[in-house]
């Protein structure tokens, strides 16, 4: 008996099946919702922005999607770069204060170090995400020869939390919350998706989604609709926010509008899997003072940052006693 289900459930086309939970919505034919929106306001595309290579930090290439200046501000987000790193180069020795990083790793790894003792290997399908507070002076360097690559998103804190003591959250790949459903498959970095939560407290309230959608598979994911959202594409191509929206290809970031959720179609035409993050946030509406790595509120916040750097102040003392190896 239900062996026949499973087979008839296979028999009906790919496109004809949507996939929700809670916050993702994986509909049947006979919802209802396929000709019109799975939302009460989908999300669509904003604007497209195609992240190309430049070279940063130490002979690495990033890909910046957010951060460059067709993309400044996206509140609570300040960065998002697709990194690759061959040996030598890398990130040597660099400060942070006043926001998050979020280190997930695509291929190979990064090797990382911090002025407070703090080490480990960041490998394929683990995640860091790092709380710089009121400051971390470390190393990021390859963990292999080459071919380590990956995501580093820098999310902002707001002003109550642009102090705190520096934190570390760690999940290795085997930890991070899956689910896989109709042809859509879920890493659950940060917030949840298709009924499973990821344990990462974010302090700036913020969801990280890694997808991949089989040909023929379909999506809709529930946003909170004050946030502020947007994808970026790793690979395969996808139709984003409406279904008859030209396909999306790799290295693309989409800001989505507002809305109260985002539809993606991997249409059958196409011949490989989709895989892409939807990464959202609630916007701190405050303004945002940025040199370099170091991101306040105001200016004067940013020269006292500079100089708790430069006399190793406030956060920063062990900068006088260490160097990485
Ligand atoms: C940084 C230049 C930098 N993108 N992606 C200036 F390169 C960096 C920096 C990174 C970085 C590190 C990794 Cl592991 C991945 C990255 C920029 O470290 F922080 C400043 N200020
Ligand atoms: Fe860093």
């Amino acid at each position: 008996m239900r062996g026949l289900l499973v087979r008839r459930l296979q028999l009906l086309p790919f496109n004809r099946r949507i996939i929700v939970t809670n916050t993702t919505t994986i509909m049947s034919a006979s919802s209802g919702s396929e000709f019109g929106s799975a939302f009460t306001t989908p999300r669509l595309v904003l604007k497209k922005v195609l992240a190309k290579s430049q070279r940063e930090g130490d002979g690495a290439i990033v890909r910046r999607g957010i951060g460059r200046s067709e993309l400044k501000n996206l509140d609570p987000f300040l960065m998002l770069d697709h990194f690759s790193v061959s040996a030598p180069g890398g990130f040597p020795d660099h400060p942070h204060r006043g926001f998050e990083t979020v280190t997930y790793v695509l291929e190979g790894g990064i090797t990382h170090q911090d002025f407070a003792g703090h080490k480990g290997t960041i490998r394929a399908g683990d995640v860091q995400w790092m709380t710089a507070g009121r400051g971390i002076i470390h190393s990021e360097m390859p963990a292999q020869p080459t071919n380590n690559n990956g995501l580093q998103l820098w999310i902002n804190l707001s002003a109550n939390n642009k102090m705190i003591e520096p934190n570390y959250q760690e999940l290795l790949s085997e930890n991070i919350p899956s689910a896989k459903h109709e042809g859509v498959e879920v890493r659950v970095i940060a917030g949840e998706a298709m009924g499973v939560h990821s344990p990462v407290y974010t302090r700036t309230p913020t969801m990280f989604l890694d997808f991949t959608l089989r040909p023929g598979a379909q999506l809709h994911q529930s946003i909170p609709e004050s946030w502020n959202s947007f994808v970026y594409v790793i690979e395969g191509e996808g139709v984003f926010g409406s279904p008859t929206s030209s396909p999306t290809g790799p290295y693309h970031v989409l800001v989505l509008t507002q809305g109260d959720g985002l539809s993606v179609w991997n249409n059958n035409s196409s011949s490989k899997p989709l895989r892409f993050v939807l990464i959202g946030g609630q916007p701190l509406n405050e303004p945002v003072a940025q040199y370099g790595p170091f991101v306040m509120n105001t200016q004067s916040e940013i020269e006292k940052t500079i100089e708790d750097y430069q006399y190793c102040r406030n956060g920063f003392e062990m900068r006088r006693y260490w160097t990485s190896i």
